[in-house]
């Protein structure tokens, strides 16, 4: 569903890393490998993450597509290390190796494995579970920053925030700009606002864990500064929020989307619903903005609000029942290391996919070769 932009990524979670490309970006765009390296740390933080993140401080090098701190207009490419890949070797071998390595048998309930294995062929789980690790969405956060980078240059700002894990929710409202919301949520380690319901999810972490189980949560990303008319009511596929869902559901472990309102405004009367429209200093305003910014498939110049629900990971130290794909024996499930709650990871994966998403709609209504032209073309003709 992407319009101008294409990204394609590449790599296992135990490889020796990953790789990305990122095409379609403007000339000009000033980027750096430390402005990237900043959102991959947000990527790593969150209570109820595993040993994984322990090993791994993940890097940024910027391979193709940026001469002297800006873009080429060329593509961008990028590499990341697995620092665990030195524990992997052989595992992992690119080459054939001589050693036989015990294949992985038992499917993980949830996880891509059964279907994997026969889809395939396989007859080695870890074949699928490489890649369909969210390891991966390590890459979409680095090729992300880059698009968060063009946004901020054109004043479109993206932020999150944790609203509920498990059976605990922080119901509070909040009025925050996307950078004060970050701020706040990046210093709790469960990206809650609120302090009280920050203690009690990390309690729910923490019980899960001893517990062996995982859980999951909904999550808030907004965006503000963008203009009128990304994506259109023309076509099918040029809806936005038809664009945003498509790049949102394909992140690991997403159950669901709510834009605006969401799943509320179905028990609602059309009168509570609809944001009725003002005019002050020349503009049009909204009294409300249940829509979540984005009407008719195009945004209206509100902040484009949504909510998105990860289920509990399905890797479970305490494993559920499963069968052995080559002995047919019962058995409990595959064991791996794994995170009891990667809420707060995701929730910066999701930004970074909605950075993507509006990059490209800004794009493909705006054109232009270089940033300036972008801009020049923005102030020509953007509404707000
Ligand atoms: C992840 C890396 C993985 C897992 C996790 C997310 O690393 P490892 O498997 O070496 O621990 O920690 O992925 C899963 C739990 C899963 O089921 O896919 C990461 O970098 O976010």
């Amino acid at each position: 569903m992407l319009k101008r932009l294409q990204f394609l990524t590449s790599g296992e979670s135990h490889g020796k890393g990953l790789l990305g490309i990122l095409d379609g970006l403007p000339a000009g765009v000033e980027i750096s490998e430390e402005y990237i390296d900043r959102q991959l740390k947000r990527r790593q933080m969150g209570h109820g993450r595993g040993g994984r993140m322990k090993i791994e401080k993940d890097h940024a090098q910027l391979w193709g597509g940026v001469r002297h701190g800006l873009t080429l207009g060329s593509p961008v490419g990028i590499l990341i290390d697995n620092l665990d890949w030195k524990n992997w070797t052989k595992k992992m071998s690119v080459e054939p190796i001589q050693e036989k390595v015990k294949p992985v048998t038992l499917p993980r309930p949830g996880h891509a494995d059964l279907a994997g294995v026969h889809k395939y062929g396989f007859g080695d789980i870890r074949n699928i579970l490489e890649r369909s690790s969210a390891r991966e969405t390590t890459m979409r956060v680095a090729l992300g920053s880059v698009c968060r980078k063009l946004l901020e240059d054109v004043g479109i700002y993206i932020g999150s925030r944790v609203v509920q894990i498990h059976n605990v929710k922080d119901e509070s409202n909040y009025k925050l700009t996307p950078d004060e919301m970050n701020e706040r949520a990046d210093i709790s380690p469960v990206r809650c606002l609120d302090d009280n319901a920050e203690k009690e999810m990390i309690n729910v972490i923490d019980d899960a864990k001893k517990a062996g189980d995982s859980v999951g949560g909904v999550f808030e990303v907004i965006a503000t500064g963008v203009p009128y008319g990304l994506g259109s009511y023309t076509q099918w596929n040029n809806k936005l929020q038809a664009r945003i869902s498509t790049m949102m559901m394909s992140i690991n472990a997403f159950k669901g989307i709510e834009i605006g309102s969401g799943f509320k405004s179905a028990s609602q009367f059309g009168s509570n619903v609809h944001d009725e429209i003002g005019y002050e200093n020349g503009k049009f305003t909204r009294h409300t903005n249940n829509a979540g910014g984005i009407e008719g498939g195009m945004s209206n110049a509100q902040p484009i609000v949504l909510w998105m629900s990860m289920k509990p990971i399905s890797t479970l130290i305490k494993p559920l029942r499963s069968i052995d794909i080559v002995t047919h024996e019962e058995k409990n499930a595959h064991k791996e290391r794994t995170d009891s709650c990667a809420v707060p990871a995701a929730s910066v994966v999701s930004e970074s996919m909605l950075c993507i998403t509006l990059a490209d709609a800004l794009l493909e209504k705006f054109g232009g070769d270089s940033i300036e032209q972008l801009k020049s073309h923005m102030n020509n003709s953007a509404k707000y």
